[in-house]
C-alpha cells in the first residue's frame, strides 16, 4: 500500500492526467453521446471503461527519457482528447461513431462538409480544458513529479491490462458474444469504451483489408464461369408479373417453419390445442409456399439474412458481412431495383448502427432507411427489443405513402426476437409448459407476430394499398437454438433432436404472396435464403443473366432441389449432410458417405467462390470483366 502511495506520488502528474481524461470521456459520454444504461452495472462498466485506456495511452510516456516525459504525457492527452471530439462532432451529425472506413468514405464526409461548423459549439472548449491545466502545471517551478522507478512503468501497463481484462469479462457477462455476434457499435463503444472500440475497429478492418490487397481482376473470370453455369431460366408464366407494382418485403424475426400448421398447449388426449400461426396458415393457400426453405445464415443472423437476400452470396463463417465489408462494392438487389424505376428503401425501429446497417444500406444501394428515429417509440407501444410489431407496421403505413411509386420496400419486425418477452395483453394464446423458458415463451411472441402480419395486410386492404403490391415473406433465422432441445424434442415428440433434425429445424417459413394471382402451390423444392434475389428480380421482370448470383429462381422450371447452409451441411430431395455423417432423408437414418459424396465438390466451389467475391471486393472488378467476357464472346 505503502509503495503504491508513493508510487502516485512520485508519478502525480501522470495520475492527475489520466483522472482528467478518465472523468472526461464518462462526461462525454453522458453529456455528449447521452448513452443510457438498463441497470447499474452497465453504468458502472460505462463509468469504469475509460479507465485502463487512460492508463495505457498515457502511460506510453513512460517510454520517453525523463525530460519529454510531462510533455508526451500533454501530447498523448491532447491526441486523445481529439479523438473523443471529432467522434462527438461526427455523433452529432450522424449519431454513430467514427469507423476507419469512415475515414476514407468521402462521401460520408461530403454529407458533413459545410455543416461542420454549425456542429462546433463555443462550450466544447471545455473538453480541451485539463491539456490547458496540465501545460500550466508542467511550466510551473514546482511542477508535479513524474519519477517513476524502473520497473514501475510495466508495473502500470500491467494495471490497464488487468483493468481492460475485468472489464471485458463483466461486458462479456452483461452481453454474451458481444465482440463475435453483437456488432453494435453503441454497445461496443458502452460496454468497451470508445478508445477500445477503436482498437477493435482497427484489428477487423486491417484483417479484412489484406485479402482485398491480394485480389485482382483476373480473379473473378473464374467465378464468373461458375455463376454463369448455375443459371436457370425462369418460368415463363411468372416472369415480370409483378412488374410495376410494388414491392413489400417482410422479414419474419426468428420464425421457423416447424409453428407453422401446428398447435401448442394440446391436453393429453392431443386435442384442444392453441393453434400458433392462424393467419400465416392461411395465407398459404393465396400464395407460392415453400416447404422446404432454409435459412442459410451464421453469427450475422438477421444481417446475413439481408446480405443473402440482397446479393444471392453466403455471409460469412464468422462474423458479420454487415460489419466487415460494408466498404465492399456489390451489385445488390436494391441497387438493380433502383436502377429499374424502384424506390428502395427498408422500415425496422431500430438504431440504425444496430448491424452497422446505416453504412451497409448504402453500399447496398438502399434510397433510405427509415430507422427508429422514423417511428415514435415510448414504453408503451415497446417491448423487449422495441417497438412492437402492430405499432410499427400501423406507423409505416404514412411512411410506405410518403414513397414515391413504385416502391420496394423491406420490413423487418422485431417483437419475436429472443428472449420472447411480450406484455399481457399481447398473449393471444399461452405459453407452452417446457423445462426451456426459452422454447414455452416462443409460442405466444410467434402468435403475437401472425396477428401483427394479419394487422398490417387488413390496414393496406383498408388504405387501398395491397392489390398493387406484391408480399414476398420468410423467416430470417432460427429462433430457438439447440441449447432448448430436450424441450424442443418433447415438443415435437421425439426421444432427442439428432444432428439431422437440427438441420431440418433451419427451414424457415417462406411466402410469394401476389393479390389476384391464381396459380398458388406449395412448392416442396429444397430452397434457401440464396434463391430470394433471382427470384424477386424476375417477378419484376428484371434480367439476371451475367449477375453473380449463387441461387436459382425458386420457380425455375429446372431449378435444382438443393440448397447449402453455411456451415456446409447441405439438402437435396433424397440426402441431408451435416458434421460429417450423410443421412437418407426418407428414413432419417445415417448411410453411407458414398451418397452424399457427389455434392462435394459443387457446395466446396459455391460456398468458396462466394467467399472469394467477398474477401477479394471482386465486384470492383465487374464492369472491367464484363466488357472482357463480351468481347470475347464476339
Ligand atoms: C435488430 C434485429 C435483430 O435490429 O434485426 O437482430 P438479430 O439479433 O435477430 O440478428
Ligand atoms: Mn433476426
Amino acid at each position: 500500500m505503502e509503495r503504491i502511495k508513493n508510487l502516485l506520488y512520485r508519478v502525480r502528474f501522470f495520475a492527475l492526467a489520466v483522472f482528467f481524461l478518465w472523468i472526461k470521456t464518462y462526461i462525454i459520454y453522458k453529456v455528449g453521446f447521452g448513452i443510457p444504461s438498463d441497470n447499474p452495472l452497465q453504468e458502472f462498466l460505462l463509468f469504469i471503461n475509460p479507465l485502463s485506456s487512460a492508463i495505457f495511452i498515457l502511460g506510453i510516456s513512460f517510454f520517453f527519457a525523463a525530460k519529454w516525459r510531462k510533455k508526451a504525457v500533454i501530447i498523448l492527452a491532447t491526441i486523445a482528447s481529439f479523438v473523443l471530439y471529432f467522434n462527438l462532432l461526427y455523433y452529432r451529425f450522424f449519431t454513430d461513431y467514427i469507423t476507419i472506413p469512415v475515414l476514407f468514405q468521402t462521401s460520408n464526409m461530403g454529407d458533413l462538409g459545410s455543416s461542420v461548423f454549425e456542429l462546433i459549439h463555443w462550450y466544447d472548449a471545455f473538453i480541451f480544458i485539463d491539456i490547458a491545466i496540465l501545460i500550466y502545471l508542467a511550466q510551473k517551478r514546482n511542477s508535479p513529479a513524474l519519477r517513476p522507478l524502473k520497473r514501475e512503468p510495466l508495473l502500470i501497463m500491467l494495471v490497464a491490462v488487468v483493468l481492460f481484462v475485468t472489464n471485458l469479462t463483466l461486458a462479456q457477462a452483461e452481453r454474451p458474444q458481444l465482440l463475435t455476434r453483437s456488432f453494435d457499435r453503441d454497445l461496443i463503444v458502452k460496454n468497451i469504451g470508445i478508445f477500445n472500440y477503436h482498437v477493435y475497429d482497427g484489428f477487423l478492418q486491417s484483417q479484412t483489408r489484406a485479402q482485398r490487397v491480394f485480389a485482382d481482376s483476373s480473379d473473378i473470370i473464374e467465378v464468373q464461369r461458375h455463376v454463369k453455369a448455375k443459371h436457370e431460366e425462369p418460368d415463363p408464366e411468372l416472369f415480370g408479373i409483378a412488374e410495376g407494382k410494388n414491392v413489400i418485403v417482410i422479414s419474419m424475426e426468428s420464425l421457423q417453419t416447424f409453428v407453422i400448421n401446428e398447435t401448442v398447449n394440446e391436453d393429453e388426449n392431443g386435442e384442444g390445442g392453441e393453434v400458433i400461426t392462424p393467419f400465416l396458415n392461411s395465407l398459404i393457400d393465396e400464395s407460392i409456399y415453400f416447404e422446404n426453405f432454409y435459412h442459410q445464415t451464421g453469427q450475422g443472423k438477421t444481417s446475413d439474412s439481408e446480405y443473402l437476400l440482397a446479393n444471392s452470396m453466403y455471409g460469412r463463417d464468422s462474423g458479420s458481412v454487415f460489419f466487415t465489408h460494408a466498404g465492399n462494392a456489390f451489385d445488390a438487389l436494391p441497387s438493380n431495383v433502383s436502377e429499374n424505376g424502384y424506390y428502395a428503401s427498408v422500415m425496422h425501429a431500430n438504431n440504425k448502427s444496430f448491424w452497422n446497417r446505416d453504412m451497409m444500406y448504402q453500399s447496398l444501394g438502399y434510397d433510405r432507411y427509415f430507422d427508429i428515429m422514423s417511428y415514435d417509440v415510448h414504453e408503451e407501444n415497446s417491448v423487449g427489443w422495441g417497438l412492437k410489431d402492430v405499432d410499427f407496421f400501423e406507423q409505416s403505413i404514412d411512411l410506405l405513402k410518403s414513397q414515391p411509386e413504385p416502391y420496394y420496400t423491406k420490413f423487418i419486425t422485431l417483437t419475436n426476437h429472443f428472449p420472447f418477452e411480450l406484455d399481457e395483453e399481447d398473449k393471444f394464446i399461452e405459453e407452452g409448459d417446457y423445462p426451456s423458458r426459452t422454447l414455452s415463451r416462443y409460442f405466444p411472441t410467434v402468435r403475437y407476430m401472425d396477428y401483427a402480419l394479419e394487422y398490417f395486410f387488413d390496414r393496406l386492404k383498408e388504405e387501398g394499398m395491397y392489390e398493387d403490391s406484391i408480399f414476398i415473406m420468410y423467416g430470417d433465422h432460427y429462433g430457438i437454438s439447440e441449447n432448448h432441445n430436450r424441450s424442443m424434442a418433447m415438443y415435437l415428440d421425439k426421444e432427442e433432436i439428432t444432428p439431422f433434425d437440427t438441420v431440418q429445424l433451419q427451414r424457415v417459413p417462406k411466402f410469394i404472396h401476389i393479390p389476384g394471382y391464381d396459380g398458388n402451390k406449395v412448392m416442396d423444392t429444397v430452397s434457401g435464403q440464396i434463391d430470394l434475389k433471382p427470384t424477386i428480380l424476375h417477378l419484376l421482370g428484371i434480367e439476371t443473366k451475367g449477375m453473380f448470383h449463387f441461387g436459382t429462381d425458386l420457380t425455375a422450371p429446372d431449378r435444382e432441389s438443393f440448397t447449402i447452409l453455411r456451415d456446409g451441411s447441405f439438402i437435396s430431395d433424397d440426402y441431408l449432410f451435416t458434421r460429417g455423417v450423410c443421412y437418407d432423408k426418407e428414413t432419417e437414418e445415417e448411410i453411407e458417405i458414398e451418397f452424399c459424396e457427389p455434392f462435394f465438390e459443387s457446395v466446396n466451389l459455391d460456398l468458396g467462390y462466394s467467399d472469394k467475391i467477398l474477401y477479394g471486393d471482386l465486384l470492383r472488378y465487374k464492369d472491367h470483366e464484363q466488357e472482357e467476357v463480351l468481347s470475347q464472346n464476339d
